[in-house]
């Protein structure tokens, strides 16, 4: 079965609310796949996508019921942080965090779309880098475009990345990319939203690390 379609995002309600309890359940899942690509590399990215969801969870098990959606979190930090939201809790978390997300949207995208290096077919240099310059290099200071070189090279084939998104499984390549597609309907409906939701709260901020 495929790793995407075990653990697919939700279709969101007509007001485009995000459940947190449904996202922080769906989300959960994508660390794992890091450890099937082998590299050290990829722990420094795993540990941080992690380390949002945990934030994020932390702050919603104190009220549930509070914090029933995504926007209901971030509405409650700016009235109770002030001058420092939204550099702070849930709030940074989740706007990194949605930045990994994009990353993932685009470079699925990219690779459903069948965009790729003619001159090097299994590689998915092209994809991912696509995917780094949308959704991330602008917040990222030299010394994280570095990891970022360094992630690159250590990115897998693209066969055996339509494998692991497979379970390891041998599946048709055209079966996998069809799944990648039915992945990203509700994915990037959700992603889309929460970047929304930081425009519309006023909560971007695009300070580099
Ligand atoms: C800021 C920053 N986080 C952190 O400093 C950087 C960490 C390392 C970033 C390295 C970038 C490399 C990305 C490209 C990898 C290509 C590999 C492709 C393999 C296929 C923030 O950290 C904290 O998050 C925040 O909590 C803190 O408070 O200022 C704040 C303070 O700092 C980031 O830039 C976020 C990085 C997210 C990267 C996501 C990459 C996802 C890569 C691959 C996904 C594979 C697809 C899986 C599909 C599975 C679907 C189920």
């Amino acid at each position: 079965m495929s790793l995407l379609l075990d653990n697919p995002f939700q279709e969101l309600p007509p007001d485009r609310a995000v459940d947190t309890d449904l996202f922080l359940e769906t989300v959960s899942h994508i660390p794992s796949f890091f450890d099937c690509l082998g590299s050290t590399v990829f722990s420094v990215i795993k540990s941080d996508i992690n380390g949002n969801i945990t934030k994020i969870r932390a702050v919603y098990l104190k009220d549930p019921a509070k914090y029933v959606t995504l926007q209901a979190i971030v509405e409650a930090e700016r009235d109770a942080h002030g001058a420092q939201w939204p550099k702070v809790g849930a709030t940074l978390a989740l706007m990194w965090l949605k930045r990994g997300l994009r990353f993932i949207q685009i470079l699925l995208q990219s690779l459903a779309d069948g965009e790729r290096d003619e001159n090097n077919p299994n590689l998915i240099r092209v994809n991912i880098t696509k995917a780094y310059e949308q959704a991330l290099k602008k917040y990222h200071g030299w010394i994280v475009q570095k990891i970022f070189r360094t992630a690159l090279l250590a990115a897998p084939y693209r066969s055996n990345f339509l494998k692991a998104l497979s379970r390891g499984e041998e599946v048709k390549e055209e079966d996998c990319l069809a799944n990648v597609r039915q992945f990203l309907v509700n994915y990037t409906v959700t992603v889309d939203a929460i970047y929304e939701m930081y425009t519309n709260l006023n909560a971007e901020l695009d300070y580099a690390v």
